[in-house]
């Protein structure tokens, strides 16, 4: 089987970064094909998404995968959005200067990032696989433009959404979701290609052990290019929360179960997913239907904790830049 080859959806926070970085080095060693990244707005507005992706690719060295802007704003609310301020307003923290810019050399200011999703989903029919950790207006989007762009996507990998009815921005709905709930409904209705989901139950406590300490403590204190960069993000993000805060991370539990499914995934559940858009309550809140007949999703309901730190090892491990993740981690076992 041909490797996948990857539209990267995204809305520039730390996990995104990680997520980027993880599969930056899958594709330098040719077990991926990055193909192009699209941004979206979520933990921050879409252009310093755009400056926080661009960032991160100079860390890594990366000139030559290209960078779109995408939507700016939800499908339905152009004023009553937020932020995910838990990211600091640029998404990156806070730490750099506005004026502070990185090599922005990648990005396609010619073409909006939609229509870039559209174009190559069309040019490339059965081949691409769309991971998307950011809100899903930019694919919902393109969906609602031509409806043909559901049948014509390999598969799609994305962080959002619950099965446990546990939420991060109200008690019910997780962030990515309840962004744009429109967007994941379009989504979950129209898609027609395996999906996989990576909730955010799965990326928390009890189900995901990693917490700030070993972030901070153990995997931070690698010297590497990489963790020059995201330690002061981080150290940013949680500098008000305790060592023994969770690190959730869920974007990198996507790029992970991307890479190594059989590895890394313990649990799932394929199962028809929903999203409410009402509700007192529970607007954003995924809703699972186990009695329909029809699965549109695989929810990936359990990770191996243990295996996904060695996956964020492998990131910045200086002298595994010739082996595959794979290889990494079973030389690991
Ligand atoms: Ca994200």
């Amino acid at each position: 089987m041909s490797i996948p080859r990857i539209i990267f959806d995204t809305d520039g926070g730390y996990d995104d970064a990680w997520a980027l970085l993880m599969l930056l080095k899958a594709h330098r060693q040719k077990c991926v094909e990055l193909v192009a990244i699209v941004c979206c707005s979520g933990n921050t507005d879409v252009d310093n998404s755009v400056i926080n992706i661009c960032r991160t690719l100079e860390v890594a060295g990366e000139k030559s995968i290209p960078v779109y802007r995408g939507a700016p704003d939800t499908i339905l609310f152009v004023v009553d959005r937020k932020h995910d301020n838990f990211n600091g307003k640029d998404g990156f923290g806070d730490v750099w200067s506005p004026t502070k810019l990185p090599d922005m050399t990648a990005v396609n200011r010619e073409e909006h990032g939609v229509n870039t999703l559209i174009r190559l989903i069309k040019q490339n029919p059965g081949e691409l696989t769309l991971f998307a950790v950011g809100p899903l207006t930019n694919i919902a989007l393109a969906l609602r433009l031509y409806e043909d762009v559901a049948e014509l996507l390999r598969e799609t990998i994305i962080m959002g959404g619950n099965f446990q009815g546990i939420g991060n921005v109200t008690p019910s709905a997780e962030f990515n979701t309840l962004y744009d709930p429109e967007a994941t409904d379009i989504v979950l209705k129209m898609l027609k290609c395996p999906t996989t989901v990576i909730p955010w139950e799965t990326c928390i406590p009890p189900l995901s052990k990693l917490n700030w300490d070993w972030r901070k403590n153990v995997l931070g204190i690698v010297d590497h290019p990489v963790l020059h960069l995201l330690n002061p993000v981080e150290e940013s993000n949680y500098k008000n929360l305790p060592l023994s805060y969770k690190w959730a991370c869920a974007d990198g539990i996507a790029a992970a179960v991307l890479l190594v499914p059989d590895l890394v995934v313990k649990t799932s559940e394929n199962v028809y997913a929903s999203v409410e858009l009402n509700g007192s309550l529970t607007r954003g809140q995924w809703v699972l239907n186990r009695r329909n007949k029809t699965q549109n999703v695989k929810m990936i309901t359990e990770i191996d904790s243990e295996t996904y730190k060695k996956c964020l090892f492998w990131v910045v491990d200086k002298t595994a830049e010739n082996t595959s993740l794979v290889d990494y981690l079973r030389a690991e076992c």
